[in-house]
């Protein structure tokens, strides 16, 4: 190969020049005299006009026996072409077969079941949908942590093997873990809490584990969630950040991924809008939306995802849903100054019907009501006894949230499932590939 090796995305650089792209066959068409290849590389796709006169007589013939997802090394010249969706084009003037598949690649042009998607999970993220979605899924975190790290946070990481269960007894995935027992952590919150009192400013960002038997859009078993804790904020100055966060990501995706977002036909006029403020409304007037809109959920429940559907409905931008009752919550959250069946926390739900992206409260930081909490939810008192350390030694008022990755990029995506926003997701009925 004499020809310099380029990736699809930087052709622009080599207009008139001639060029080696390595990748696969996306698809193909032939005329009789000419094939046109569309090939990808992983950066992006462009199609190798092979017209029979111009190269040789075997690699003409090769082409016409190649499958879809043929692993190529495509030589030809750059030429600009404005009706091209890429810009550019490649006149081909040789062809080399890695790996000619034995056999027809399993996802064609025809309509396939989810159920068959999910199970070809593996080749499905070939897709040019699928790269879309995951090129937006790296911005977004991408995105989220430039925002942190340029406001003065650490990255604290914690641990996914834990004693001390995070947000609730039920939702647990429990291991045995030598003589002992051990949880797939379902959040890092209590180790950012710790971190929170050393550092100030800090987030931790991984997989969390939620063995709920949802089946919804919105649920996974294994999610990503990026959770920033501050010390000495309170729940206004969480919801603020929250609010500058996830206005900083939606403008970077805008700004970024124009093209990727055109190819899932999102509409971005509804991402547009998404500038502070946020609108506010506080438990209490949630549900009396609810009701007024006929639903039945009974005051004092959380709101399931129909719910934040219809509350999300009556907004055209993110709204924080705040101080749920103590009950619904968990352990951890700071009892209302005004009201202790209440508690000081939010919801931000995402508009256009999505829902929940970002749970988030002010921490109790008194002693003896976070250790009366841990007794009534019937939570192992012992594996507490550090975290409670944080209320013994210079306790402080603090706040944090989290934000789910996948939810997340479901919304700004336009996805109507969230199993398409993660590379590998995982649900109750699913584990492989
Ligand atoms: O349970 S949360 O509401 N809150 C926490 O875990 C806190 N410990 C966060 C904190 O204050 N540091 O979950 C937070 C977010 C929620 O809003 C969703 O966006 C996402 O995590 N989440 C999920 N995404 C996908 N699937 C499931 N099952 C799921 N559960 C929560």
């Amino acid at each position: 190969m004499s020809e310099p090796w380029v990736y699809i995305k930087d052709l622009s650089e080599y207009v008139g020049k001639e060029v080696t792209i390595k990748g696969w066959l996306y698809n193909k068409r032939s005329s009789g005299k000419i094939h046109f290849l569309q090939l990808r590389d992983g950066t992006g796709t462009v199609q190798g006009v092979m017209v029979k006169q111009e190269v040789t007589e075997e690699d003409f013939q090769t082409v016409k026996n190649l499958w879809i997802e043929a692993s190529l090394e495509v030589s030809g010249i750059v030429r600009a072409d404005e009706r091209a969706p890429s810009g550019f084009e490649i006149t081909v003037t040789t062809l080399t077969v890695i790996d000619n598949p034995s056999e027809e690649y399993p996802i064609g042009k025809k309509e396939h079941g989810i159920d068959f998607l999910l199970d070809h999970r593996h080749l499905w993220l070939r897709s040019s949908r699928q790269h879309a979605i995951l090129t937006i899924r790296e911005r977004v975190i991408w995105s989220a942590r430039e925002f942190l790290h340029t406001e003065g946070y650490l990255l604290v990481d914690s641990p996914i093997l834990t004693g001390s269960i995070g947000e609730g007894a039920s939702g647990l995935f429990e291991l045995d873990y030598f003589e002992d027992k051990a949880y797939l952590a379902q959040t890092g919150q209590l180790y950012a809490e710790a971190a929170a009192a050393a550092f100030g400013k800090v987030y931790t960002f991984g997989p969390t584990f939620r063995a709920e038997k949802s089946k919804t859009r919105r649920h996974l078993t294994e999610f990503w969630m990026l959770e920033p804790e501050v010390a000495f904020y309170d729940h206004e100055d969480n919801m603020k950040l929250q609010e500058d966060l996830v206005c900083y990501i939606v403008s970077q995706v805008l700004l970024h991924c124009r093209k990727e977002l055109e190819l899932l036909e999102r509409d971005t006029a509804m991402l547009e809008r998404i500038v502070p403020p946020f609108y506010h409304i506080s438990y209490d007037e949630a549900m009396n939306i609810l009701h007024k809109l006929g639903s039945s959920t009974p005051y004092g429940d959380d709101f399931g995802g129909e719910d934040e559907t219809l509350i999300t409905n009556e907004f055209d931008k993110p709204v924080f849903v705040e101080c749920y009752p103590k009950k619904v919550k968990a352990f951890y959250m700071k009892e209302h100054p005004d009201n202790p069946d209440l508690v000081l926390c939010d919801d931000l739900l995402a508009p256009e019907g999505y829902g929940e992206i970002i749970g988030g409260s002010q921490r109790e930081d008194d002693y003896d009501k976070l250790l009366a909490r841990i007794r009534e939810e019937k939570l192992p008192e012992e594996s507490y006894n550090w975290y409670l350390d944080l209320r013994r030694y210079g306790t402080f008022v603090h706040s944090g949230f989290g934000i789910g990755i996948e939810r997340t990029v479901a919304w700004i995506c336009g996805l109507n499932h969230i199993r398409e926003a993660i590379p590998w997701p995982r649900t109750i009925y699913r584990i492989t590939p």
